[in-house]
């Protein structure tokens, strides 16, 4: 049977909207990319909590939920794979705390046209648009088994009530 693996992606963009908060990841899935900040929803917490506790656990930077702004829903598969990677993706204008370099990433603030897409997962140049703009979108994207290229991807926008 298909696996579904609920998964967050934050990112906090700066008080003008000039930059995003990007980390690069030191270790384990995504390991030398340049990715928002998340990982994978714990048993008993609610999406946006993953989100939020992931971002600061990896980050140092705490988003109070009421400014967590859901920005789409990505889902990913790869060739000889039966999992579904689930990617809730969210955005925050506001946080607290002090970002500082963990374990797992190194933060680094970046304008939107200096975006290191070519040191990022490849689905993320077609869904940053969207998730910059603050337009609500769903994608799929399905890869290789060497979760490098991608074989077909659809990309929307959407209404959220
Ligand atoms: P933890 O649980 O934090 O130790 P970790 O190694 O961080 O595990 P995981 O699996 O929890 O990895 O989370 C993977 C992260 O990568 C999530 O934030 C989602 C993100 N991600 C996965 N595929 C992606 C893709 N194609 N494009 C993208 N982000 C992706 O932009
Ligand atoms: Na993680
Ligand atoms: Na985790």
């Amino acid at each position: 049977p298909l696996r579904v693996k609920l998964l967050t992606l934050m990112f906090v963009c700066d008080r003008d909207h000039e930059q995003v908060l990007l980390g690069m990841k030191k270790r384990g899935f995504g390991k030398g990319k340049w990715n928002g900040f998340g990982g994978k929803v714990e048993p008993g917490e609610s999406v946006a909590q993953a989100a939020v506790r992931e971002l600061q656990e990896e980050s140092g930077a705490l988003v109070e939920m009421a400014d967590v702004q859901t920005a789409g829903l990505l889902d990913f598969t790869f060739d000889e794979s039966n999992e579904i990677m689930r990617v809730f993706v969210f955005r925050a204008d506001n946080y607290t705390g002090e970002i500082a370099e963990t374990d797992e990433m190194r933060p680094q603030w970046w304008s939107l046209s200096e975006c290191p897409f070519d040191n990022m997962w490849p689905d993320d140049r077609y869904w940053f648009p969207y998730m910059w703009g603050r337009r609500p979108f769903v994608g799929s994207f399905h890869f290789k088994a060497d979760e490098k290229t991608i074989v077909t991807h659809t990309i929307e926008a959407t209404t959220v009530e």
